[in-house]
């Protein structure tokens, strides 16, 4: 007798992507899913991320589920910018309201997937060693879900405390009266470093490439503004998948920063320094993301800022980023960040002239012999992004192929959706879409309606697996590809090329084509019958999505 547990689909991951997943399949297909989720409660990142500062950097009412009307009237936002602790309380909400948690197993791990090219049907396997089987598989593993500590010497010699923001303990951490560092400057960093330079004796920060970091200007939610945006909620969350990001209420540029006096635009970047936010400031002007030169009017307009906010010059130069474009690595919105550096016990160590070389029983050392002592050292270094997750789990299948090795030259998908020898495996925001450059619940629900109509059409077709074809996947990643080439984003040792990962292939992952141009594909695509996939019949009809055994 077979201890396997059979299901119609079984979705990994139960953070926003895999929650909704699990809505639609259930309510819109009726079908018996499974979700596994190696946490012990739902939220993915907001689940994990529990450092202090933690925040969102997409405003609090366009970051929220947009499949239930009545949700989006009866949940408030306290903040501009919703923090960890509220996301985590609107997951929480949601998985509720909608009854989610009795398909969810919890702290169950996936180690790996294999398909059956013979009964279409995936097996995965838990770290526990259970079994699960159904012929749909949905990887909601997150693109950002994998934190990296890096391979410092030394690593287990430290005696302090050590932490990685993406995997903060639940019960928080008080730094008061320590000696403290951090290390990692993306926005773990920039949003913890006030809040634990408030508690810290010292704080030393080891930045090894400055960021652009912009003012979120967070603060408590205008009511009126909720109010209207509440009323108009329909029209906005249409209006936002006609953008490039998924994100409404920023009206296009329509000018070249370069078609304008300097006044000028040190006017707009000052109206758009106060205003807050990333996605206003570059919509600034139609061309910070594809010319070098206008991108420089931005740079120059923030290093003067940097000037400006920090009292100690030569702190100021080494904060001000000087080997990327502004924008090709992903802006980091603040809190009180340059303004810390302006406090007597708050240090910047430059890493890039001076690299960690590693960890002493007592602290750092750098390349030039120079030692530091700390009682606790924060990892703010990141994470294997976009492939990590999927690269944990052994994905194969019964007649040779591993994901892991189709991928060893960066991924390669169709829509970011699915991969050419994987039937019936669906990505939420995989490699090859617009997800981590676009407002991620949208896109997230963009993949499940899209994925959920795929799934109801076979049914009705009498289909038992999809696939992309070689060919149409090839085109879209090149399509991926020459799309980030027209852009200055490849110019930037980011995560979006994998750079932050030694070894890992420096290809270009996300779609920055726009949300609004991807969502047309995929219609489309859908539309002609599901155009460069292929399909396997079902034996029997009734067995289409229920396995071929
Ligand atoms: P990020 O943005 O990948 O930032 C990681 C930081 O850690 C970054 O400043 C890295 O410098 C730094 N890092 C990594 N390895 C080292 C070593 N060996 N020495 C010194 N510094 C190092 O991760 P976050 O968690 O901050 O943010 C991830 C995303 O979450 C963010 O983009 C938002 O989308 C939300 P580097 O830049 O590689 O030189």
């Amino acid at each position: 007798m077979s201890n396997t547990k059979q299901f119609d689909a079984l979705v990994v991951g139960a953070g926003v992507g895999g929650l909704y997943a699990l809505f639609r399949l259930r309510e819109k297909l009726g079908l018996n899913v499974q979700v596994l989720e190696a946490g012990d409660g739902v939220g993915g990142t907001w689940y994990w991320n529990r450092y202090p500062g933690c925040r969102c950097d997409v405003e609090s009412l366009e970051y929220s589920f947009s499949f239930d009307p009545e949700l989006e009237q009866e949940w408030s936002w306290p903040e501009r910018y919703g923090n960890q602790p509220e996301i985590l309380q609107y997951v929480n909400h949601v998985a509720d309201r909608f009854d989610l948690r009795r398909n969810i197993q919890f702290e169950t791990r996936v180690n790996n997937a294999t398909f059956d090219r013979k009964t279409n049907l995936w097996t995965l396997k838990t770290e526990a060693g259970e079994t699960f089987q159904a012929p749909v598989c949905i990887m909601a593993t997150g693109n950002l879900s994998i934190p990296r500590v890096p391979d410092f010497p030394g690593l287990d010699d430290f005696q302090g405390d050590t932490y990685h923001t993406g995997l903060w303990p639940h019960e928080g951490v008080d730094f008061t009266g320590k000696r403290v560092a951090v290390i990692g400057t993306g926005s773990s960093g920039v949003q913890s470093i006030p809040i634990i330079a408030e508690q810290g004796e010292t704080l030393t920060v080891f930045q090894r490439t400055a960021n652009y970091i912009l003012p979120a200007a967070n603060g408590p939610m205008n009511r009126e503004i909720e109010a209207k945006h509440k009323a108009e909620y329909r029209e906005r969350r249409a209006a936002a998948y006609d953008t490039p990001f998924g994100i409404a209420g920023f009206p296009p540029p329509t000018q070249s920063a370069l078609d304008v006096t300097p006044e000028e635009r040190t006017a707009k970047y000052e109206q758009k320094w106060a205003e807050g936010g990333s996605i206003s400031f570059l919509y600034s002007y139609t061309d910070l993301l594809l010319s070098d030169e206008a991108n420089a009017t931005a740079r120059e307009f923030v290093h003067n800022k940097i000037r400006s906010i920090v009292k100690d010059q030569n702190v100021a130069e080494t904060l001000c980023p000087n080997d990327h474009p502004m924008g090709t690595k992903r802006l980091v919105l603040d809190t009180g960040y340059y303004e810390t550096y302006n406090k007597q016990h708050v240090h910047l160590v430059n890493a890039r002239k001076n690299p960690i070389a590693g960890l002493t029983q007592k602290g750092i050392r750098l390349e030039d012999g120079t030692e530091y002592e700390f009682d606790a050292i924060v990892f703010a270094t990141g994470f294997d992004a976009m492939t990590g997750a999927l690269k944990e789990i052994d994905v194969r299948t019964t007649d040779g192929r591993s994901l892991t090795k189709d991928w060893e030259a960066g991924p390669y998908t169709m829509l970011g959706l699915m991969s050419a020898g994987f039937p019936n495996m669906f990505m939420i925001t995989g490699p090859g879409s617009p997800g981590v450059k676009s407002q991620m619940i949208l896109s997230c629900e963009q993949h499940v309606d899209w994925i959920v109509d795929c799934l109801d059409y076979m049914r009705r077709e009498g289909q038992a697996a999809i696939e992309p074809t070689d060919e149409s996947q090839h085109d879209w990643t090149m399509h991926v590809k020459d799309v980030a080439d027209a852009t200055l984003y490849p110019k930037a040792a980011s995560w979006y090329m994998g750079a932050n990962i030694p070894g890992k292939p420096r290809v270009f992952m996300p779609y920055v084509g726009g949300v609004q141009r991807y969502k047309a594909k995929c219609e489309e695509i859908a539309a002609n019958g599901y155009e460069g996939f292929t399909f396997t019949a079902a034996k029997k009809p009734e067995l289409a999505l229920a396995g071929d055994d």
